[in-house]
């Protein structure tokens, strides 16, 4: 089967939000990357939907009510009393109460449960929103640029027709809000690829493997810097392989965080588009119903062009796309080359030069032989 029914989720209004000046999180980047499908002329080849916007009462099948009540009603002025002076709800930096960030929150949720009702109902085999991924917001705090976690409101919409459901997180940061939502449940099995060592959340270890009813069901790949589409892809699809055989997931979920990407602004790895693009590329293959969401991704350019292409990779058709960037509102940022294509540099692989690509391969392969189904 090459042909997929692809939904495909934007909502024009998100582009608009902001984090504040200086804040790497960038919604704009979801409008170029939108701007690049539409010039690939791909919205013909697929559902083209605006999400119904996520309402209090669904963000709270997850979230407490006190929080999202706190998210409605926090702006720039009340934040600092709102948030007892910062201690509350949104912590630090990383999570400003910018203007709109009830919408915003609302549009990136809305989009990730519609795709997952998509793909229920039997509408669509895969289901793409670029808005979402915003996989470290916690059940009565917000995480890491993520406030609303849109990804276990979707997961948790998969769950009331499906058995099982596979996460996988390819975002250089570990997956840990998804993880932690579904950590004692052997329905959800959580599998998180990421840069692991002095680096943000900080979680993530092969140690952690999930609790009680749900130990075995979180897998965890920490990885170094420099990592290469060929190492990547040598414990991507051997763990994944294994993943599908022990666990059979009824639908998977794919978090596509591009800040695994080689010069990306916050992360380390050294992943080409192509190399990115691979872990789609394999999931489509294995034939489950499946949902592409965004995630992380700083080098604005770079995070378009990727998820531009995954979209064709989506639809089947990337061996057709022209890697000559075609016109389109933000050509002269893709310059000097304008090209679709994100190229590796020079970094060195710390994952190969000591050996621990190997050995952590062989321990995730170990821990999901041991699983009992
Ligand atoms: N790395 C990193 C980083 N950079 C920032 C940041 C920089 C400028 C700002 F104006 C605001 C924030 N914060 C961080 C990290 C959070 C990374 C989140 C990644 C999210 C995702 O890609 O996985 C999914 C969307 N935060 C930290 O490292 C925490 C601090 C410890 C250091 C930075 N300061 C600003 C806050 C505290
Ligand atoms: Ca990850
Ligand atoms: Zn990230």
């Amino acid at each position: 089967m090459s042909k997929r029914k692809v939904a495909y989720f934007y909502d024009s209004d998100v582009g608009a939000y902001t984090y504040g000046l200086g804040h790497p999180m960038k919604p704009h980047r979801i409008r170029v990357t939108h701007d690049l499908v539409t010039a690939y002329g791909m919205l013909d080849k697929m559902h083209v939907l605006r999400a119904k916007r996520a309402t209090p009462e669904v963000m709270s099948s997850f979230h407490t009510d006190e929080y999202v009540h706190f998210l409605q009603n926090v702006t720039p002025e009340t934040a600092e009393r709102m948030t007892f002076h910062g201690t509350r709800f949104l912590v630090g930096e990383d999570n400003p109460a910018f203007e709109g960030v009830f919408e915003f929150c609302s549009i990136s949720a809305g989009g990730s449960i519609g795709a997952a009702r998509k793909i229920t109902s039997g509408a669509a085999d895969i289901a793409i929103n670029w808005a979402g991924g915003l996989h470290h917001a916690k059940k009565r705090e917000a995480s890491g640029f993520c406030y609303i976690n849109d990804i276990v409101l979707g997961i948790l919409e998969l769950l009331r027709s499906y058995p099982r459901v596979l996460y996988i997180d390819i975002d250089c940061h570990h997956g840990d809000g998804v993880e932690e939502a579904f950590y004692t449940s052997n329905r959800v099995m959580t599998c998180s690829f990421h840069k692991f060592g002095e680096y943000f959340p900080g979680t993530g270890t092969q140690e952690d493997r999930g609790r009680g009813k749900g130990k075995g069901y979180a897998v965890n790949v920490p990885l170094k810097d420099g990592i290469t589409d060929e190492s990547y892809k040598s414990v991507f699809q051997p763990v994944i392989s294994k993943i599908l055989e022990t666990f059979r997931p009824s639908a998977v979920v794919l978090q596509c965080g591009s800040d695994s990407l080689a010069g990306d602004k916050l992360g380390c790895f050294n992943l080409t588009m192509k190399g990115h693009a691979a872990c789609v590329q394999f999931m489509r293959k294995q034939n489950i119903p499946l949902i592409l969401l965004g995630g992380g991704g700083y080098t604005v350019k770079n995070v378009a062009r990727t998820w531009a292409f995954e979209t064709a990779c989506a639809l089947g058709i990337e061996d057709d796309i022209d890697l000559n960037l075609p016109w389109n509102q933000y050509f002269e940022w893709f310059g000097p080359r304008y090209r679709l294509e994100v190229a590796e540099n020079n970094m060195e692989d710390l994952n190969v030069k000591d050996g621990s690509l190997e050995r952590v391969r062989e321990k995730a392969l170990e821990q999901l032989r041991n699983l009992i189904p």
